[in-house]
């Protein structure tokens, strides 16, 4: 079993971080290796998201813990939010998803786009957990090109009428309110997409979960149906206008899950070294090999870049100056290096390493799927090709 976790930090990026943002990290680490690690392996076995920390997480502030104190959040600067991102994944990818759809994708589009009276009625019930949220934008044809979809939303004399199916939701059986992105117009005009506010329990709505995952097993994943869904005219989030709407909610997701992404390849490492000091081959550590010791430096050499990475970008984006491409570069990288190190920590254990008893192929196997959700580490290239070339693969 792997020691207790001795942190990461080979060019003193604590000493960059401000007393809040350390103790903030110090906080969720304490309660990641209290309250996470001694069950996680379980539920990911048995397949259950550990629905018993939701209270806990709510008392420690970590639903859209970067939106104002006015809604009852944390208001932390966007480098405290990513450590609590970093934190969370070094447990688990899907106790992060979890937390990240209930900030970035729930709560941030109802602080963005909501009215006055749907932020009060919504944000300070998402930040207690008492409401859990999904966000529904992928469709069983739409994954990469969101723009294609065809769930639609038509306008009444009392609200709206929405139909159609949305794919891969995280959080989406378990959730009361689901944000649901639908045409209000024809299916060419990627403009008319809106976003609502849906209570899960209307008449029409279904929450399926999808059976069989290899990866993300401690998280829920659904598909959503809506079936003639009547909502009254104040589930329309007013401000939500075209595709930019739902991208823009994605940029604040993706923006944690870079730092998450170098949580989970920390926990690896940390494990590898570990492991690498106390199997005895040979007669010797295999520590003391060098094949095993290249592993060793390749890790620590991509964890500390991606490290300096996020927290650039997390001042950067503190400062309003963040670019999407920012952000789709650092997840991309990230989330990359991070399956590598999974991957790698896995083969350094040997047989041990396939036991969900240690992290690294839990981590390997989630790390698959955050590589494909949030983007594809191929629309990501794509994004940045086109950032570089001023050309678009897309259009
Ligand atoms: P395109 O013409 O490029 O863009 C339409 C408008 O949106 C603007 N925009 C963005 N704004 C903010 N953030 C971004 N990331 C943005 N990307 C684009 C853009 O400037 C434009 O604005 P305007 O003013 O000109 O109208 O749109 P496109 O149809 O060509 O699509 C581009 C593409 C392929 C990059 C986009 O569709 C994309 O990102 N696809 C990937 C889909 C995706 O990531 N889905 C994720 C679903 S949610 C999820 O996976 C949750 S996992 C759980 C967890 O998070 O833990
Ligand atoms: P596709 O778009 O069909 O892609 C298939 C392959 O083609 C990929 O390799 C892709 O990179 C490649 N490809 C696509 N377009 C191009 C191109 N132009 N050029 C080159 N290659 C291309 N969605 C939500 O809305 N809400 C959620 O909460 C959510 N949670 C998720 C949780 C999990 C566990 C998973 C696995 C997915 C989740 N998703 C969610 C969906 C996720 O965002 C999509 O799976 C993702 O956007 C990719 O779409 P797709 O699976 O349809 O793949």
């Amino acid at each position: 079993m792997a020691a207790k976790f001795q942190g990461v930090d080979f060019y003193d990026v604590d000493g960059l971080l401000s007393e809040e943002e350390r103790a903030v990290r110090d906080t969720v680490r304490s309660w990641v290796d209290e309250r996470l690690m001694p069950i996680i392996g379980e539920h990911y076995v048995e397949g259950r998201f550990p629905k018993q920390l939701i209270p806990q997480m709510a008392e420690l502030g970590l639903f859209g813990a970067n939106l104002p104190e006015e809604y009852g959040c944390a208001g932390l600067n966007n480098v405290a939010y990513g450590l609590i991102m970093q934190e969370l994944e070094r447990g688990d990818s899907g106790v992060r998803s979890f937390a990240s759809v209930q900030g970035a994708l729930v709560m941030y589009p109802i602080y963005a786009f909501g009215s006055d009276e749907q932020k009060r009625r919504w944000l300070p019930k998402m930040v207690s957990g008492e409401v859990i949220g999904c966000f529904g934008l992928t469709e069983p044809d739409y994954g990469s090109n969101p723009g294609g979809m065809i769930t639609v939303a038509k306008e009444t004399k009392d609200g709206w009428v929405l139909n159609g199916a949305k794919m891969w939701i995280t959080n989406g059986s378990t959730a009361q309110a689901a944000i649901v992105w639908a045409k209000t117009g024809k299916l060419d005009d990627v403009n008319s997409i809106r976003g609502f506010i849906v209570p899960t329990d209307m008449k029409g709505f279904s929450a399926k979960d999808q059976k069989g995952k290899l990866s993300l097993r401690a998280s829920d994943t659904s598909e959503l149906v809506l079936e003639d869904v009547c909502v009254p005219k104040d589930a329309l989030l007013p401000k939500s206008s075209g595709l930019k709407s739902p991208l823009m909610c994605l940029t604040q997701a993706r923006y944690g899950i870079a730092w998450g992404a170098v949580g989970a390849a920390m926990a690896c490492y940390d494990e590898a070294v570990s492991y690498a000091k106390n199997r005895l081959m040979f007669g010797r550590p295999i520590g003391g090999f060098q094949l095993q010791q290249a592993r060793l430096a390749e890790m620590l050499t991509e964890i500390t870049k991606a490290q300096l990475l996020c927290l650039q970008l997390g001042r950067l984006k503190d400062q309003g100056k963040a670019t999407p491409q920012q952000v789709s570069l650092a997840k991309r990288n990230n989330v990359n290096i991070a399956t590598d190190v999974a991957r790698e920590t896995r083969r350094l254990l040997g047989a041990n390493g396939i036991l969900a008893e240690y992290q690294a192929m839990r981590h390997l196997a989630n790390l698959e799927s955050v590589y494909t959700y949030e983007g594809t580490h191929d629309v990501h290239t794509l994004i940045l090709g086109q950032e570089i070339t001023g050309l678009s693969a897309f259009n």
